[in-house]
């Protein structure tokens, strides 16, 4: 029969039908067959959080005892500023009517922020999350992570750049690569104690890489998060960020009504 929704479309094209170990028909990280092989973890929940269902989530940091969040969908995207503890949101900034918000990464003097196929980056106040200048970048933006000295950036494709955090200019590439095999479609980033986390597009699993070889050390399951999942077929896994002190990562999707703090087993 034909396949009207992105997710099982996609679904067919790359993945043999009944070899999902976890949840449904989503899509699963390729893995080769060459060492090292990816180990295979699990999440565990610690708490649950409410997250605004309008939130078309791209990016996902928290910096202190705040979290950042930009959304995406032409007409719908925002920037947002809010307290971790929950509660309204301290600074909410709509993106120019034209522009598909993408992911963010906070550093101490700046708020990057991303656009999907507008070939720009924004410079942000951090603080008013307003446009200071905006930075031309060669494809498109997915997600975005600082690791204290460089930026790391996804654009669909299986390559991460990293970038100066001032200039936005790139400063070198890695491919990423599970057992041997190219992984497309990172998404949203995290860097954390020096991996960078990634969700994998329209999958429910994240993977941690080591940034210095492109290499997936491990592929976290996280297909048991928010079910049922929203009707809307693009309403995604999707926003990685590293809480302080306890090594936990809060996880939400795309229109979501839960964030989760977990742990990542494995
Ligand atoms: N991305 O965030 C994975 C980069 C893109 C998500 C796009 C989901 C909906 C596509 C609708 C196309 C409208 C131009
Ligand atoms: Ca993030």
């Amino acid at each position: 029969p034909a396949t009207t929704s992105a997710g099982a479309s996609l679904a067919s094209s790359s993945v043999p039908a009944g070899s999902a170990a976890g949840s449904s028909a989503a899509p699963r990280v390729p893995v080769g067959p060459s060492d090292p092989q990816p180990a295979r973890g699990s999440v565990e929940v610690v708490r649950t959080l409410e997250h605004d269902p309008s939130l078309f989530t791209q990016g996902l940091q928290v910096v202190g005892d705040e979290i950042y969040e930009s959304t995406g969908r032409v007409g719908s995207s925002v920037v947002q500023r809010r307290p971790l503890g929950g509660g309204e949101p301290a600074v909410t900034v709509a993106m120019a009517g034209d522009e598909f918000g993408e992911g963010l990464a906070v550093t101490p003097d700046t708020l990057w922020t991303l656009t999907w196929q507008k070939g720009i980056a924004h410079n942000r106040d951090p603080q008013t999350l307003e446009v200071r200048s905006e930075v031309p970048h060669e494809g498109e933006g997915w997600g975005l992570c600082s690791d204290g000295t460089a930026l790391v950036m996804s654009d669909g494709s299986d390559t991460l750049t990293f970038r100066d955090p001032t200039t936005f200019e790139p400063t070198g590439r890695v491919s990423v690569t599970s057992g041997g095999t190219p992984v497309t479609r990172l998404n949203e980033l995290e860097c954390a104690d020096g991996s960078v986390l990634a969700n994998v597009w329209m999958t429910d699993e994240i993977v941690r890489i080591d940034p210095a070889t492109g290499q997936v050390t491990a592929i976290y399951d996280a297909g048991q998060l928010q079910q049922p999942r929203p009707a809307d077929p693009d309403a995604v896994l999707n926003g990685i960020a590293a809480l302080p002190d306890s090594g936990n990562v809060l996880l939400t999707g795309k229109l979501w009504p839960t964030m989760y703090e977990v742990r990542l087993v494995g």
